[in-house]
């Protein structure tokens, strides 16, 4: 399997985040990148490619145009303002508030594209954003020239970026833009499926109502994780794109046996379905040992997913996504890759 990366991404660094009741360092991170990226090397998984360039044309089809334009302003304007370090917001337009007027002012407008202080910019982010994007539309083309699969190894991830928002230390929704793109290539129809501990908001938002995109998500139940405010089980997709949305929220304390058979379930209907391509959104932060997840997947859990989706039998793009245990983080991402190759 070949793999698609880039270096770019380190420029993405030492940005801090808002949990817990505290600033931390943000716990997705440049090495995760690097351990991934070693391990695959290790277990020879394949050659690995850097991006090609791509426009923002198919981004801008499932993102908002104000939306893309803002993220290249964001750091350059807070510097503008005077400050130096993380550019993260901290008011947002909830229920009762004007969500139809962007503010002028760089903290408005953070607020305004964002639900939480989750996705921070440092000076180099936005290259690294857009490299990722790059990654995913790089893997994809792969795939479509007859790869039967192929592992985007983006950084930052992509899942909880929604139309016009980012969130949880996502920007631009590179397994979304990578959908699209298939789409726009002729394919009828594409899966995803999202096995990251989180719910993917973002992915579900954009194709909500829309047939031609079926959005598969196994994550924490929504009541007690984030992102708290999508995920439910009774999110099924609306007007056209009804029953093409799927959602399995499980319960903290969830092991590879209900896990595992929730999976079984996803593919099935996925199997319905009959999409042309398969598009993995990949987190690991279900691993039993990750700092900010509450699921008990082993280690050896993880060949099973790839295996489960080989049998799907349709080509299939990897997105990397989620994955905090940063040691474990590459022999557990590329084992699900292994898994899949069966070997
Ligand atoms: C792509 C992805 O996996 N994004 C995840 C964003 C999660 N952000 C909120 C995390 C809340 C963690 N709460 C527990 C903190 C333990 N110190
Ligand atoms: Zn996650």
């Amino acid at each position: 399997m070949k793999t698609i990366y880039t270096d770019r991404h380190k420029g993405h660094s030492g940005n801090l985040e808002l949990v817990a009741g505290a600033i931390v360092p943000a716990f997705e991170m440049p090495s995760r990148a690097e351990f991934i990226l070693s391990r695959l090397e290790e277990v020879k998984l394949g050659p690995v490619l850097p991006p090609d360039e791509y426009d923002l044309s198919t981004a801008a089809k499932v993102h908002s145009k104000d939306y893309l334009d803002f993220l290249p302003t964001v750091y350059p304007e807070w510097k503008a303002a005077g400050r130096e370090g993380t550019a993260l917001p901290f008011t947002w337009p909830t229920r009762g508030l004007r969500g139809d007027v962007v503010p002028e002012f760089i903290d408005g407008k953070l607020g305004y594209y964002s639900f939480d202080g989750g996705s921070g910019f440092v000076e180099g982010s936005w290259d690294a954003i857009k490299s990722s994007h790059d990654v995913a539309l790089t893997g994809a083309a792969l795939v479509k020239a007859g790869e039967r699969s192929a592992f985007a190894l983006c950084r930052p991830p992509g899942h909880h970026a929604g139309h016009n928002f980012m969130a949880g230390y996502c920007y631009i929704n590179n397994a979304a833009v990578a959908a699209q793109w298939f789409l726009d290539q002729g394919a009828s129809r594409v899966s995803i499926l999202d096995v990251d501990y989180h719910h993917g908001n973002g992915t579900q938002e954009i194709f909500y109502h829309r047939p031609d995109v079926q959005v598969i998500n196994l994550h924490a139940d929504p009541m007690q994780e984030y992102p708290y405010f999508l995920g439910h089980a009774d999110e099924h997709g609306a007007g056209a794109g009804e029953g093409f949305n799927i959602n399995y929220p499980m319960r903290w304390g969830t092991t590879f046996e209900e896990w595992g058979a929730r999976l079984e379930d996803g593919c099935r209907k996925l199997e319905d379905y009959g999409p042309d391509v398969v598009v993995v959104s990949l987190g690991v932060d279900t691993f039993e040992k990750d700092p900010i997840s509450k699921f008990k997947l082993r280690t050896e859990d993880f060949p099973r997913i790839g295996e489960r989706i080989a049998k799907l039998n349709r080509p299939t793009l990897f997105v990397m996504e989620g994955g905090y245990a940063v040691a474990d983080i590459g022999i557990n991402a590329v084992g699900v890759l292994t898994g899949f190759l069966g070997r």
